[in-house]
């Protein structure tokens, strides 16, 4: 009887040793550990941005054919599909020695993309998160090249967004 008891005392103490310990222990490591879980859980609620990448009159074309038989001023895409509440990381590079607009009053976006070359174009950052569906027309203000600048998919188009 008094082994048993013996044994439930020694067992009763290492519980109690192991859980003080354990006490310690979240006293000392609780606050940086909570802290870092919280973070880890606020992280991840703003979603990544969705990278959009255009070019204008990029090599080895140096522009688009056009239906006037020529080589165009463009942008590549012309037309973009986004949606609503994404946030669009947009990158453009200029290969043309023409300086450029992005601009889509709609949204709130005039880019002024500076002119380039061909062997070092500039690069233009904006970024760009749609609020409500439709269809949005988009143009370069920067007098350019007239027949592109009047036609759809070169130095104007459309972007489309989904709810
Ligand atoms: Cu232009």
């Amino acid at each position: 009887m008094n082994l048993v008891v013996g044994i439930v005392l020694v067992v009763a103490v290492v519980l109690a040793l192991t859980a003080g310990v354990g006490a310690i222990w979240s006293a000392v490591t609780g606050s940086s550990s909570s802290s870092a879980s919280t973070a880890a859980a606020s992280a991840p609620r703003t979603p990544a941005a969705v990278a959009v990448k255009m070019t204008i009159d990029a090599p080895p074309l140096g522009g688009v054919k056009g239906s006037n038989g020529g080589v165009d001023e463009a942008y590549v895409p012309g037309a973009l599909t986004m949606t609503v509440g994404t946030t669009y990381d947009v990158t453009i590079l200029n290969y043309s020695k023409d300086g450029h607009t992005w601009t889509l009053p709609d949204l709130n976006v005039n880019a002024v993309v500076p002119v380039g070359s061909t062997s070092s174009p500039s690069v233009t950052h904006f970024t760009v998160t749609p609020k409500k569906a439709g269809t949005y027309q988009w143009f370069c203000a920067v007098p350019c090249e007239k027949w592109s600048m009047a036609t759809n998919g070169f130095m104007r188009g459309y972007i489309v967004v989904k709810a």
